[in-house]
């Protein structure tokens, strides 16, 4: 029998991020370009659309009629999933039967009044308004007494479930601090009672020094796919300094991540030759009115593309039994985003 390499067989990875695994099984993909490569023809979208309920001006499912905005724009979501006129009540049976009222409020947030354009097509100026905005929102919600969490997040593609090509994401703020974050909290906790340094800093310290999983560098910002990657592209947008959470960002900074998410979004949409579907969003530090040092806020983007622009993964059988399964290694994923034209292909002559 030949000997373990890492390229060839199979293997499980650690996420020390959540403590979960990931089987890895780079045999069965040797050469991921083996399927169809079609293509899928977009329909060129309007700058504006007057059916689009989150174009400036328009009208919107409960009757309020967005204002002429110019850059962003955030409103209350009319369909929220946890809102703050909830009673407190809780059931604790014993054992089985744990309830608790949850109180929250959900926002909707444009990225740009034109409905057109997604991140990657945006200037970098544009998309800085973004992050602007995303602070803000954070101080905001984050300052009521009984928000502990606020999750930032952008769902792209009607293959996410998006509603809107308009471009946007959400901001869901809430009394719990919800499941993903609580385990990197856990975990950045350890790390930091054991070493007194944060884990993504001296993990980020770890890849650049092996350089395998880098997508790109900037000044402030790193793009990497995590060694323990579940989706075929999945990545992180990393700072090269310890920051806890977005507000902390300096202006430089605040540039140098809209930089870093139109990078990343540009690669995306040019492994395929589309739009490229994912969901994305920021875990940073809760806003329970504790110090969280052990946290480095980051951004992490999901997306659901295998290897052509209709053909996804499936988070089935095996998945959803037993751990998540991939076949590319990520770094097999890296190497063939960072050979991809920096323009994005719209652009492309
Ligand atoms: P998604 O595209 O990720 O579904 O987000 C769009 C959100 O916009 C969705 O949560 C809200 C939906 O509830 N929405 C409004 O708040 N007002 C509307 O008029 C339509 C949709």
């Amino acid at each position: 029998m030949s000997q373990f390499n890492f390229e060839d067989h199979s293997h499980r990875r650690y996420n020390p991020l959540t403590a979960e695994w990931v089987q890895v099984s780079p045999h069965r993909a040797k050469r991921p370009w083996q399927g169809q490569e079609e293509q899928v023809s977009e329909a060129k979208r309007p700058a504006y659309d007057p059916t689009c309920y989150l174009c400036p001006g328009n009208t919107r499912a409960n009757g309020e009629v967005n204002p002429d905005y110019t850059g962003t724009y955030s409103f209350q979501n009319d369909f929220a999933a946890i809102t703050e006129d909830v009673p407190s009540g809780e059931m604790a049976e014993g054992e089985f039967f744990l309830a608790k009222s949850e109180r929250g409020l959900c926002k909707v947030i444009c990225f740009s009044p034109r409905h057109d354009l997604t991140i990657p097509e945006m200037e970098v100026e544009g998309i800085k308004e973004v992050v602007e905005l995303w602070k803000k929102e954070y101080v905001e919600l984050g300052a009521r007494d009984y928000v502990n969490y606020v999750q930032i997040f952008e769902n792209k593609g009607q293959v996410m479930g998006c509603s809107n090509p308009h471009p946007h994401g959400q901001i869901w703020a809430q009394e719990s601090i919800p499941d993903e974050p609580l385990k990197k909290q856990l975990q950045f906790s350890r790390y930091y009672e054991k070493y007194g340094r944060t884990m993504l800093i001296d993990y980020l310290h770890a890849e650049l020094e092996k350089k395998d999983r880098i997508l790109f560098e900037n000044e402030h910002f790193v793009g990497l796919i995590p060694f323990w990657a579940v989706w075929p592209f999945e990545a992180m947008i990393i700072p090269r300094r310890h920051i806890s959470d977005i507000t902390a960002l300096t202006d430089a900074e605040t540039r140098s991540l809209a930089d870093a998410y139109k990078q990343l979004t540009v690669m995306y949409d040019n492994i395929f030759g589309i739009s490229f579907p994912y969901s994305a969003g920021i875990h940073q530090a809760p806003t329970d009115g504790k110090e969280h040092p052990e946290w480095d806020m980051h951004l992490v983007f999901y997306p659901p593309l295998l290897r052509s622009a209709t053909v996804k993964k499936f988070m089935v059988g095996y998945e959803m039994l037993a751990n998540p399964q991939r076949d590319i290694t990520p770094e097999t994923s890296a190497a063939l985003m960072r050979k991809l034209p920096k323009v994005h292909y719209k652009l492309q002559k």
